[in-house]
């Protein structure tokens, strides 16, 4: 982060310095008029070219470099140990994880507003829904974020190294209260999981198992593909 920080920091104050050392140097004085640059000549418009061009190439170095860590992160989902369902909406996440069988889209799974389970170290995949406008999957400190479309279901992975709780934001515009819209994702040892799974079976009204089974939820379709670049 601090690399990040000062490289762009560098660049931030040393733009800033010259468009304010522009500001003064050529501000309006008394008998002097501005000159008219009809960019005619490439010494002119050289000006605006060269750093359109240098940017250009700037931003196709960095897709070409980073082709293949994308590939490997975001169009390749390795096999996972826990599968779980994401779905925003105006203007919470809903989490639904599988239960004591494992599978998603069983009568057991459990459907939690705004707070997310993961065993610490294993590959979790998921699979990312919208129910009414565009969304965005966010967690900051995993670097991970994928929007979410309606009528789309696109699967994500991640893996957390680190047992803690971090925030879940949606990095879409999605509405009036898009900035409340905040889950925690909670990353727990294997006991810890195992026990929490136990307290939320345990906690589970008899009625929701029937209820799923009233009306099934459509289980998560494997897409072929996993989202754009967002
Ligand atoms: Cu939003």
């Amino acid at each position: 982060m601090w690399v990040i920080t000062l490289i762009v920091g560098v660049w931030f104050v040393a733009a800033e310095g010259i468009l304010l050392w522009f500001t003064f140097r050529y501000r309006k004085k008394d008998g002097v008029r501005a000159a008219y640059v009809p960019g005619k000549s490439f010494r002119q418009t050289g000006w605006i070219l060269i750093p359109c061009v240098a940017i250009l190439v700037c931003d196709l170095a960095i897709d070409a470099f980073g082709e293949r860590v994308w590939k490997t992160i975001k169009e390749k989902v390795p096999p996972a140990q826990l599968q779980i369902g994401v779905e925003g909406r105006q203007w919470a996440w809903t989490f639904t994880h599988p239960g004591k069988d494992g599978i998603l889209g069983s009568p057991d799974d459990i459907v939690i507003p705004n707070e997310i389970h993961v065993p610490v170290g294993e590959n979790v995949a998921f699979t990312l829904g919208a129910a009414d406008c565009l969304h965005s999957f966010w967690v900051p400190e995993l670097r991970l974020k994928q929007d979410a479309v309606p009528g789309r279901h696109i699967q994500g992975w991640f893996r957390a190294t680190r047992p803690g709780s971090y925030g879940v934001l949606c990095a879409e515009l999605c509405g009036v209260a898009h900035g409340l819209m905040r889950g925690t994702l909670y990353v727990d040892t294997e006991a810890d999981y195992e026990r929490w799974l136990d307290s939320r079976i345990a906690a589970q009204p008899a009625s929701q198992a029937a209820a799923f089974q009233a009306a099934p939820t459509p289980a998560p379709q494997p897409a072929p593909k996993t989202g754009g670049k967002s």
